[in-house]
């Protein structure tokens, strides 16, 4: 039975700046997703708070935005039989430090806030999050 979902991943700005976008594009091919849309933009501040409006109340949220807004990130639109819990996985836990061997965060992540990739985690968010980056 297939279940293909779309889901939004960010490579975040730590991983743009060393230049790790066409290494992890890899593992996403390498793990049988379809990237369907890809794009690298800069967002303001405002348009953070926006985006992570779901953690406003976060002690970390003001930093956070600051942090999506500090350079150039990647988005892209990844497609796959259970794209969703499938991109989570392969992106490790929040916590670099608590991540599986293997995965992106693990191999890639610096900190807890500079953990290089962002990852939909749920359907829903999926849409919102596709519907914000690209609403053509
Ligand atoms: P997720 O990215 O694994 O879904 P969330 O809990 O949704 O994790 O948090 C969103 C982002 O906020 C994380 O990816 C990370 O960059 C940042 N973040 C989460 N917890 C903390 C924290 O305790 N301190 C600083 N930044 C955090
Ligand atoms: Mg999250």
């Amino acid at each position: 039975m297939s279940n293909l979902e779309k889901t939004l991943s960010i490579i975040k700005p730590d991983a743009v700046e060393r230049n790790l976008i066409e290494e992890i594009k890899k593992i996403f091919v390498s793990n049988g997703f379809n990237i369907v849309k890809e794009k690298k933009v800069q967002v303001s501040k405002t348009e953070a708070q926006q985006f992570y409006q779901v953690h406003q109340a976060k002690p970390f949220y003001n930093e956070l935005c600051n942090y999506l807004s500090s350079g150039p990130i990647y988005v892209m639109i990844l497609e796959k039989n259970g794209a969703i819990l499938a991109n989570r996985e392969i992106m490790g836990a929040t916590n670099p430090i608590e991540a599986k061997d293997g995965t992106i965060r693990k191999i890639y992540g610096i900190s807890i806030d500079k953990n290089s990739v962002h990852g939909s985690d749920s359907l829903d968010n999926a849409k919102k999050e596709i519907e914000f980056f690209f609403k053509d």
